[in-house]
C-alpha cells in the first residue's frame, strides 16, 4: 500500500506511451526520450498511480495529424529515411525540406511513429477533458511547441499542443495556453494568431540573436491588422538569465491571475517544459522544482479543467523531479509528499542527491547571475495590464 489516495471529487488521468521512451535523436542530441521513463518510474515509485486513471495512449492517425499539419509535410515525414546529414554539409544546404534532417530536427529510425505517439498522448488527454472524465489530464510525452503546419523546428516535428487545443475548442468557447518552457512557444502562438478563442502566454528567455527561437518580444502580441480577431491575444513574457523562484512566482501569479480574470477560459493547456529549471543543459534560469511547480499549483487553484504537457528539459534527473512534483500537485499529494526519494526507486543513482528538492547549490554549484531587475518585471506586468484592455471581457 502506498498511502497515496485519490483527491475527493477530482479526477486526474495520466497518459503515456512507453514505446516513446525508446527512440533516439542521435549521439549528442540533447532531447532524450528516456527522460519520460525516468519521470514515470519516479512517479510510480511514489505510488501516485493509485490516485490517477492511468492510460497507455493510442497513436494519432494521419487524419488526426492533418487537423493541423499539411498533407505534403505529413507525407514527407512518413516516407523519409534516416540519412544522416554530415555536419559540414548541413551549413552548405540551408534549405532542408520542411527543415527536416538538420541537427536540431534529425531524421531517425521510427520518426513518424514517435511523432504520432506524442500527438496521440496529447489528444487522448484532451478527449478526457472534453468528456468531463478528467479535471486534470497529464501528457508528459507531449508539449512540442515549436512545430509548424508544414515545418519541423527546435526538436519538434508535430505540434501535439495545437492538436489538443483544437480538440478542446470543440467543447470550450475559450482556451488559455500557458508555456513555462525556457523557449518561446512560437508554434502554438502562430497557430492561433487569428482567433480570439485561444489566448497564448509564453514565459521565456529572450535574446533575439543568441537564444532560440529569437521571437517573443513583450510587444509582439499578434498581427494587428484591422480585421484580425486574434490581435492582442498573444502574450509574451521575455526574461533574462538567472530568474529566481520568488520573481517568477511574483510575475506568473500577476500575469496569469489577470488574464484568467479577464479571459475566463473554459480550459487551460499548460506546457511545463522543464528546461526552465536551474542546471538545465540548455536553459539559463535559476528556477527550482518548487518554483516551477508553483505555476501548476496556481493554475490548479483556478479550478478550470486543465491539460499538463511536458516539453523541453535536458537534464533528465531534474525533469523527472519537476514532473513528479507536478503530478503530486495534480493529485493533491504535494503537501504530504516525502522529499526523500523512495528507497526502492529504480534508477535511484541517476538522481545524484536523494531529494526531490535539491538546493541551488546542489544543482549548480554556483547559481547563475540574476539579470532580471525588479523594475523590468514591473514593466512587463504593466504592459500585460495595458494589453488586456484590448481584450473583450
Ligand atoms: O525545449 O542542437 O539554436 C521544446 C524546446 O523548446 C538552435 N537550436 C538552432 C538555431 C541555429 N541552430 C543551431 C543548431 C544546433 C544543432 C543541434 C544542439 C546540439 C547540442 C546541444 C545543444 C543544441 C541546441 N540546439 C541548443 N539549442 C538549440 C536550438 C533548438 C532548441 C530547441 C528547444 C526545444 C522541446
Ligand atoms: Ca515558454
Ligand atoms: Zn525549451
Amino acid at each position: 500500500e502506498s498511502g497515496v489516495t485519490r483527491p475527493k471529487g477530482y479526477n486526474v488521468s495520466f497518459h503515456c506511451n512507453p514505446e516513446m521512451e525508446k527512440y533516439h535523436f542521435g549521439q549528442n542530441h540533447p532531447m532524450k526520450p528516456w527522460r519520460l521513463a525516468l519521470s514515470k518510474s519516479l512517479i510510480y515509485s511514489y505510488g501516485m498511480s493509485f490516485a490517477m486513471d492511468n492510460y497507455i495512449s493510442r497513436t494519432a492517425t494521419y487524419e488526426e495529424l492533418a487537423g493541423f499539419h499539411s498533407t505534403d509535410y505529413l507525407d514527407f515525414l512518413g516516407t523519409v529515411l534516416p540519412e544522416p546529414v554530415p555536419r559540414d554539409l548541413e551549413s552548405q544546404n540551408p534549405d532542408l525540406k520542411f527543415n527536416l534532417g538538420g541537427s536540431d530536427c534529425p531524421l531517425f529510425e521510427g520518426l513518424y511513429d514517435y511523432c504520432s505517439m506524442s500527438a496521440g498522448t496529447a489528444m487522448d488527454a484532451a478527449r478526457k477533458i472534453c468528456s468531463n472524465q478528467s479535471d486534470i489530464a497529464i501528457a508528459w510525452g507531449g508539449g512540442l511547441h515549436h512545430a509548424k503546419k508544414a515545418e519541423a523546428s527546435g526538436f519538434c516535428y508535430i505540434n501535439d499542443i495545437v492538436l489538443a487545443i483544437l480538440q478542446l475548442l470543440r467543447f470550450y468557447p475559450r482556451v488559455l495556453y500557458i508555456d513555462i518552457d525556457v523557449h518561446h512557444g512560437d508554434g502554438v502562438e502562430e497557430a492561433f494568431f487569428s482567433t480570439d478563442r485561444v489566448m497564448t502566454v509564453s514565459f521565456h528567455k529572450y535574446d533575439p540573436h543568441n537564444f532560440f527561437p529569437g521571437t517573443g518580444a513583450l510587444e509582439d502580441n499578434g498581427p494587428k491588422n484591422e480585421h484580425n480577431p486574434g490581435a492582442h491575444h498573444a502574450f509574451n513574457v521575455p526574461l533574462n538569465d538567472g530568474i529566481t523562484d520568488e520573481q517568477y512566482k511574483w510575475l506568473f501569479d500577476r500575469v496569469i491571475g489577470d488574464i484568467v480574470a479577464k479571459f475566463r477560459p473554459g480550459a487551460i493547456a499548460l506546457q511545463c517544459g522543464a528546461d526552465s529549471l536551474a542546471g538545465d543543459r540548455l536553459g539559463r534560469f535559476n528556477l527550482q522544482v518548487q518554483g516551477h511547480g508553483a505555476c501548476v499549483e496556481f493554475c490548479k487553484e483556478k479550478n478550470i479543467p486543465m491539460i499538463l504537457f511536458g516539453g523541453g528539459g535536458y537534464t533528465p534527473r531534474n525533469v523527472a523531479r519537476a514532473w513528479t512534483y507536478e503530478t503530486s500537485i495534480a493529485i493533491e499529494y504535494n503537501k504530504k509528499i516525502d522529499p526523500t526519494l523512495p528507497q526502492h526507486a529504480p534508477w535511484r543513482d541517476h538522481f545524484r542527491h536523494d531529494t526531490l528538492f535539491p538546493t541551488l547549490e546542489q544543482t549548480l554549484g554556483e547559481p547563475r547571475q540574476n539579470r532580471n531587475p525588479q523594475k523590468r518585471l514591473q514593466e512587463i506586468v504593466q504592459h500585460v495590464t495595458e494589453q488586456l484592455r484590448f481584450v473583450q471581457a
